[in-house]
């Protein structure tokens, strides 16, 4: 038995830890991803990996060309095209890179190829459904929650067919024109069959979160978004987000600090970060504590205070390494200090995967980062005399990857 302060050498946490973190499976709370059924909506396969929109903006930063080039070639010109410049002519070193190499691997196929053939061979010979089942079987996932934009007509018009339904794929109703995109919105909605008006807001919202068996309603918000101020977001927030979700019992989830295309040519890869007020958010969940709401903040900044804010609210669920921060030195640093202010009251990681094979790398390379922090703390713990179990570390593992975000969707 440990004395406080003497650490056995022969301790089995890291074994635990590591068994524990690769075998328990991931309840991925915010995806881009889709089912076959949704046709065109699933982006999966080589190509669609290597023209992913990280991958875009850093090839052009690496070999600049005029923007209308790139965008005027196939996708698979422009999946040569990265491929050439990032991964042959130079060390795929960045996070994005090496994720597409950890895809590769996974399916046992050489990540050493200079073109891309053998691996559109590959994916070409893969059936969607049963590519659905070996992806979600190498990430060692059992649910992903999709993000679901039915003010896209393209989107809404699957929804009006009534698709089957993957149970394996959750809905959630994302709004962020409903709060950000007035007055355009209001033609939006009157071409759904919705009024411009509020209770017109309230009835789509009733009516698309049934259609869609939402988990969550979710928005994304600019760093400047602040809370409350005499703006139709708030308006918009007060008066139809905030009592539909309470009515409805479902958490709302703010994704707060995008800085939106501040490079236009770069399409979707044209965003950048902004910092978020703390104080905002501190406020949404104060002045409503009968709503639930998920957040994550995009600027490695707002970190440190925004888990000092999850600790004052109960009502707060904080989530995820979100986009520039889903990075092994952002991570590490970010979950211990999570783990250090909220013990295991918070959900370490979201994929954010657009693409359906990018879930293998963002969860292997996540639950290996996830796996050292997790033995430190608890191999912290051991030291003070603590008996840890392996049970204990189990449970720990489920709340993280799974139960917490569970958990905090059945809340009352
Ligand atoms: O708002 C969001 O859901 C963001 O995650 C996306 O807009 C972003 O492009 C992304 O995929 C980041 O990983
Ligand atoms: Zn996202």
């Amino acid at each position: 038995m440990p004395t406080p302060n003497q650490a056995t050498t022969s301790s089995p946490i890291a074994q635990w830890v590591s068994q524990a973190v690769d075998q328990t499976p991931v309840f991925d709370l915010h995806t881009h991803l889709y089912p076959p059924d949704f046709g065109p909506f699933m982006l999966w396969g080589i190509d669609a990996l290597v023209t992913y929109h990280y991958l875009i903006a850093e090839a052009f930063v690496a070999d600049p060309r005029p923007y209308g080039d790139f965008w005027g070639m196939s996708q698979s010109a422009q999946a040569d095209w990265i491929w050439k410049t990032l991964f042959v002519e130079r060390a795929p070193l960045s996070e994005a890179c090496r994720g597409v190499l950890t895809v590769l691997s996974k399916f046992g196929l050489d990540p050493n190829c200079t073109d891309l053939t053998d691996y559109r061979r590959f994916f070409a010979a893969q059936d969607p459904h049963a590519h659905v089942d070996a992806v979600f079987r190498l990430a060692n996932l059992h649910t992903v929650v999709m993000t679901n934009d039915v003010l896209e007509p393209g989107e809404r018009a699957i929804w009006l067919k009534n698709p089957p339904r993957d149970h394996r794929f959750k809905g959630v109703l994302r709004i962020d024109p409903l709060l950000c995109g007035w007055p355009q919105v209001g033609q939006t909605l009157t071409a759904c069959g919705y009024g411009p008006s509020m209770p017109e807001v309230r009835r789509f919202l009733h009516d698309w979160i049934k259609r869609l068996d939402a988990l969550y309603v979710a928005v994304s918000l600019t760093g400047d978004w602040r809370y409350p101020d005499d703006s139709q977001t708030t308006r918009v927030l007060q008066e139809a987000i905030l009592p539909v979700a309470r009515e409805m019992n479902l958490p709302l989830a703010v994704m707060i600090g995008v800085s939106r295309q501040v490079n236009p040519d770069l399409r979707l890869a044209g965003d950048a970060v902004g910092k978020s007020d703390i104080a905002s958010l501190q406020r949404l969940c104060v002045q409503n504590p009968h709503n639930r709401f998920l957040a994550t903040m995009l600027s490695r900044e707002n970190q440190h205070e925004l888990a000092v804010a999850a600790r004052k609210s109960p009502n707060l669920l904080l989530f995820g390494c979100w986009w520039f921060l889903n990075n092994p030195s952002l991570i590490d640093e970010i979950t211990r200090m999570r783990m250090e202010l909220l013990g295991t009251s918070f959900v370490p990681q979201h994929s954010d995967a657009r693409i359906l094979e990018q879930v293998i790398y963002k969860w292997t390379h996540t639950r290996s980062i996830l796996a050292e922090v997790l033995t430190d703390k608890f191999t912290d713990l051991e030291k003070t005399g603590l008996r840890v179990t392996e049970a204990q570390v189990q449970k720990t593992v489920r709340d993280y990857l799974s139960d917490n975000f569970s958990r905090f969707l059945q809340r009352k």
